[in-house]
């Protein structure tokens, strides 16, 4: 039996147990383990399983190939699926390299002491699940289940949600709320009476203007949306970037606008401005379906294009030009709402502005703009119902964050912070498929909020920081190796994908759908469910939507009818529409914002810029990698081992910077990087900013192809600014500055 350890050290290595095992085996090159792979020799495979991607959330819906000895060869797109179009990203090919990695989780992990060290030993299944279930009931014993947490990320969601909701508390985060799309998704509903949602209800293919604010697609690889947008372009699109930095997408565009960061909300303002006084807007649609267009009219009256230039050092020329274009479009025109939107902490208002931009377009509802989208309905099986929990996490914070729409991760983190004294606390936390210390920032005071704690359940796949601070890690085969929901994601068409495991578990490793269960049965819990399997769960689920698990193994993928003919329901410009707001109309002016104390229209508020001799830190994605979760990605390390740190020449210049140099990074803070960053000198960001990629940067030793490669951009994000009115935790007001000497206790470059 394991005594309780409170003040947590972060294990790198594992305990003696699996010792022999982790530390044994040396660094891994894709070379060895290509012995495992077969050369893709044509016609070679046998047999292929459907699935549906995990490396990121577009999940696209394709095909694993088993070569002739039944091992696992390669992942192609499903020619059926609307989010691949039968064509995978690079990352969804490397996902084979997931499955394949050898420095994975291999068995349930439990923290002990040995010798005055706290070390990770191997336990089983049933030693790892009884612990949990026994802390777990104590905990809920003491402080009620309400003080149990659960952040959770991907497919596994779904199964240890309802494991939490059954045991009695609904503090259930994902940090794609209030570290990604939150804003917008608040923004459009209150703008709109309806959120975004993914894959996003843009109308790519069929556009004619594409406005991209920060919107970095082609990095951002989000399949479906990368290929309607080089469609679109193929058929003549104007394409407007607005980006610091010439993104790849800048480079495909018919305007490059080299924004000064954190200015979007003036240029957004001074658009809109044009739209309305040089009368280019919808004024047929406006007049129908808006609400407080006069209101709007008079608060943008001063936001001309000069007023605009001199804060965004865009030209007055080219605003009113873009402008015009977007006009000319219209309703075939797209302001994008983009995804990763928590930058500035006033995150809403200006995805608000987007909104109302395309509110003056015209576009909401129409070919070109924004479509309307169906899904199909997945059945639940009849479950007793759950308990209701005394407290969420709203009671750590009175009166704030009003229009947070879900639970927000940060302000989880934040509760169970010693800092916040409240009447509850949270003691446990469940972490599942989010590596928290990448992902929320000011990780500093993450850990602080695990020392907090009495027990700590990290479920990965990878032995990643989380992982490190957790007191039993569970491991999870990789998405190759499982059953998983049905995929029913909105779109065009309403469509399901399944996922089927192409391959044995390896080592000691389970799907988390059984996991949940093993937790829910020991914890009492069993009459949630009631499916042995989960294979029999999803047979009983599309028996009843006309198919099943046999038929859905053959074809992967299965579309259905649209039940209502309205993919564009204001084309035609019906009479009587009402929309899902307070007025029913699309309300420029929001009442529900006023209600709630905030600005009914968006007013541009200037930030904090970077000290001398400090440079704000943005940051963005790589097309072949995810977050922190490929890095380590045997086929993916070979397309990119590691990221760089992008310095305009003239800064590099001042600086004496050589390209490739190692150098470290220090924020505003005095926060310096765990470790050096390689100098890439381009023209392609601007003078006032450098730019990395999220993800790298790992201090896990476990991870021999990550570990201190490159540097990792969250630690570096000590200052947040919170959206008030949704909780969003805006991470680009953070400056960083150059060293070129280690560090003292920062090793050599
Ligand atoms: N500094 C900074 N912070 C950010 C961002 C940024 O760009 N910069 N981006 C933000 C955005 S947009 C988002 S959406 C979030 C993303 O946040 P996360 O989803 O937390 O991102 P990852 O770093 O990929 O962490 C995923 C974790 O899940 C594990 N994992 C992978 N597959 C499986 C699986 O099948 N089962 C289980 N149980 N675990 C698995 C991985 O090993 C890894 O530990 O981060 C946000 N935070
Ligand atoms: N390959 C790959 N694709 C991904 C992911 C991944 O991990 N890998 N993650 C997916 C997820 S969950 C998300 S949320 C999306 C995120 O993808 P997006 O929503 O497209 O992008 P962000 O990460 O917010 O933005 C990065 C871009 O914003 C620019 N930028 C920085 N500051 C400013 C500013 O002040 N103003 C303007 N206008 N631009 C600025 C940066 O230069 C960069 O080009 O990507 C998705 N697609
Ligand atoms: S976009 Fe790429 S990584 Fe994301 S689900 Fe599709 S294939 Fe996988
Ligand atoms: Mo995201």
């Amino acid at each position: 039996m394991s005594k309780s350890i409170t003040r947590r050290e972060f294990i790198q290595i594992a305990g003696m147990g699996l010792g022999g095992l982790a530390i044994a085996s040396p660094v891994f090159s894709w070379a060895k383990n290509a012995v495992l792979m077969p050369d893709s020799v044509p016609g070679m495979y046998t047999r292929r399983v459907p699935t549906y991607c995990e490396v990121c959330f577009w999940k696209c819906a394709g095909w694993v190939h088993l070569n002739e000895a039944g091992e696992i060869w390669k992942i192609t797109g499903n020619e059926l699926d609307p989010h691949s179009e039968g064509r995978l990203c690079p990352r969804g090919t490397g996902g084979v390299g997931m499955y394949y990695d050898n420095d994975r989780l291999k068995t349930p992990l439990i923290r002990t002491e040995e010798s005055g060290t706290q070390v990770f030993r191997e336990a089983g299944w049933d030693e790892a699940l009884e612990l949990i279930a026994r802390r777990m009931k104590a905990i809920a014993g003491k402080y009620g289940p309400e003080s149990v947490a659960l952040f959770t990320h991907g497919s596994g969601g779904h199964y240890f949600s309802h494991l939490m909701k059954a045991f009695g508390t609904t503090s259930i985060a994902a940090p794609s709320y209030a570290q990604c799309r939150g804003p917008r998704e608040e923004a459009f509903y209150h703008t709109f009476g309806e959120g975004i949602g993914s894959p996003e209800r843009t109308d790519i293919r069929d556009t004619r203007c594409l406005v991209l604010i920060g919107s970095h697609i082609g990095e951002n690889m989000h399949n479906g949306q990368v290929q309607e947008m080089s469609a679109a372009i193929d058929k003549g699109a104007t394409i407007i970037t607005v980006d610091p930095r010439f993104s790849t997408a800048a480079g495909k565009s018919t305007y490059w606008l080299p924004i000064k960061p954190a200015t979007d909300l003036a240029l957004l303002l001074s658009w809109i401005h044009v739209l309305i006084y040089e009368e280019w807007y919808d004024r047929k649609y406006v007049e129908q379906y808006t609400y407080g267009f006069d209101e709007l009219k008079t608060h943008v009256r001063p936001f001309t294009p000069e007023w605009a230039y001199g804060i965004t050092t865009i030209k007055p020329q080219i605003i009113r030009e873009t402008a015009k274009e977007m006009a000319n479009a219209s309703p075939a025109v797209i302001v994008h709402p983009g995804r990763h939107v928590t930058w500035y902490g006033d995150d809403t208002q200006r995805l608000r502005a987007v909104a109302i931009l395309n509110a003056l377009l015209g576009s909401w509802g129409r070919r070109g703009g924004f479509y309307n989208p169906e899904k199909a309905h997945v059945p639940k099986v009849k479950i007793p119902p759950y308990p209701h929990p005394k407290w969420t996490w709203r009671d750590a914070f009175p009166g704030q964050y009003p229009l947070a729409g879900l639970t927000l991760a940060s302000a989880i983190r934040d509760a169970t912070h010693p800092d916040l004294k409240w009447d509850h606390a949270y003691k446990a936390w469940i972490v599942n498929g989010t590596n928290l210390l990448f992902t929320l920032p000011e990780p500093r005071k993450t850990v602080e909020a695990i020392q907090n704690l009495e027990f700590l359940v990290a479920i990965d796949t990878m032995p990643m920081e989380i992982t490190g601070w957790a007191d039993v890690v569970l491991p999870e085969c990789t998405y190759l190796e499982r059953y998983d929901s049905i995929r029913a994601s909105q779109h065009r068409e309403p469509a399901i994908a399944v996922r089927t495991p192409a391959a044995a578990p390896r080592w000691e490793t389970r799907p988390g759908w059984w996991i949940a269960r093993e937790l829910g049965v020991r914890l009492g819990l069993k009459d949630y469910f009631p499916f042995a399997t989960h294979e029999e769960e999803l047979d009983w689920q599309l028996k009843q939507m006309g198919t099943s698990l046999e038929e859905m193994k053959r074809v992967g993928v299965k579309k259905y009818p649209r039940e209502y003919d309205d993919l564009y329901p204001l084309e035609d410009g019906p009479e009587g529409y009402e929309f899902n707001t307070n007025t029913g109309k699309i309300e420029l002016y929001s009442t529900a914002l006023e209600e709630a104390g905030f600005d009914p229209l968006p007013v541009y508020t200037p930030h904090e810029e970077p000290p001398e001799g400090y440079y704000r830190l943005i940051y963005g994605r790589a097309p072949m990698h995810t977050f922190s979760r490929t890095s380590n990605n045997p086929n993916l390390t070979d397309l990119m081992a590691e990221n760089t740190v992008w310095v305009h020449p003239k800064v590099a210049k001042e600086w004496d910077l050589r390209a490739n140099q190692k150098i470290w990074l220090q924020n505003q803070d005095g926060v310096t990087s765990s470790g050096p960053i390689a100098v890439r000198i381009t023209e392609r960001i601007r003078f006032d900013s450098v730019f990395m990629v999220h993800g790298f940067g790992h201090t896990d030793r476990r991870l021999s192809r990550a570990a201190y490669r490159g540097v990792n951009d969250a630690e570096l994000i000590t200052k947040v600014k919170v959206d008030p009115i949704m909780g969003g935790t805006g991470m680009r007001g953070n400056f960083v500055t150059f060293l070129t000497e280690a560090p003292v206790g920062k090793g050599e470059a």
